[in-house]
C-alpha cells in the first residue's frame, strides 16, 4: 500500500492590509522591547481562521472541499471592521496579541460554524471552544517589563479600524520551518457566491 500525504490544513480568509497599517504595527511593536522575545506575524501572512483542521491525508481534501463549497454557497459577501485589540493569556503571561472586530458580525459566525458543521458531518472533529474572530498579530514567548507593555499596550487601543470584505474563503497548507516564520500555501478558494 502507498504511503499517506499529510498536509497541515486549515481555513481562513485573508487579510489585505489598507495603506497605513504597517504604520500602526509599528506604534504597536513599541510594546515589546529587542530583548524580549516576540514573533511578529509578517504582513503578507496574516489571516483570520476559520477553521483549524490540522494534519490530514491529502485523500481527504476532496471531502474537505466539498464540505467548503457548501457551506459557502448562497452566502452573500460581507463586510466589517477589526478595531479592537486583544491578548490572549493572563495579564502575567500574554502569550498572543491580536486584532478583532469590537462588535463580531454573525456572518462571520455563521460561516465559521456551517463549515466547522459541514466537515463534521464528513468525520472531522467539531472546533473545540467558541470561535474568537481575530487576526493573530503576533506570539509571545517572553516579555521581560510587563508593566511597560501592558501600558503601551492600552495605548494603542483605539489604533485600528481596518476593513475586511469577506469575498472568499480559502483552505491553506500550512508548511512549518523550525525556528522561522511558517509558509501558507492556498490551496483552494471557495467565493462567496450570493443568495442570487
Ligand atoms: O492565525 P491563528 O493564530 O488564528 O494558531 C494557528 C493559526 O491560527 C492555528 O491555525 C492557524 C494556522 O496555523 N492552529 C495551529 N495549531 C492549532 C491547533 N492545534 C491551531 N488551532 C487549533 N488547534
Amino acid at each position: 500500500m502507498s504511503e499517506k500525504e499529510l498536509k497541515r490544513l486549515f481555513i481562513a480568509i485573508t487579510f489585505h492590509p489598507e495603506e497605513g497599517f504597517a504604520e500602526k504595527i509599528r506604534q504597536l511593536r513599541q510594546c515589546t522591547f529587542r530583548t524580549d522575545l516576540v514573533n511578529w506575524v509578517q504582513p503578507d501572512l496574516l489571516h483570520l481562521t476559520l477553521k483549524f483542521i490540522g494534519e490530514t491525508d491529502t485523500a481527504r481534501m476532496l471531502d474537505i472541499c466539498s464540505a467548503v463549497e457548501a457551506a459557502v454557497r448562497n452566502v452573500d459577501p460581507f463586510t466589517f471592521t477589526l478595531d479592537r485589540i486583544g491578548a490572549f493569556g493572563s495579564r502575567y503571561q500574554p502569550r498572543v496579541i491580536w486584532l478583532g472586530p469590537v462588535y463580531t458580525p454573525d456572518a462571520i459566525v455563521q460561516l465559521h460554524n456551517r463549515i466547522d458543521l459541514n466537515l463534521a458531518k464528513k468525520g472531522f472533529p467539531k472546533t473545540f471552544g467558541n470561535f474568537v474572530c481575530h487576526l493573530t498579530l503576533a506570539r509571545i514567548r517572553r516579555i521581560d517589563d510587563k508593566s511597560y507593555f501592558w501600558k503601551q499596550f492600552e495605548a494603542c487601543r483605539q489604533l485600528f479600524s481596518e476593513t475586511v470584505e469577506v469575498r472568499e474563503c480559502v483552505l491553506y497548507e500550512s508548511i512549518l520551518h523550525k525556528g522561522y516564520q511558517p509558509q501558507y500555501v492556498a490551496l483552494e478558494h471557495f467565493r462567496l457566491s450570493g443568495k442570487s
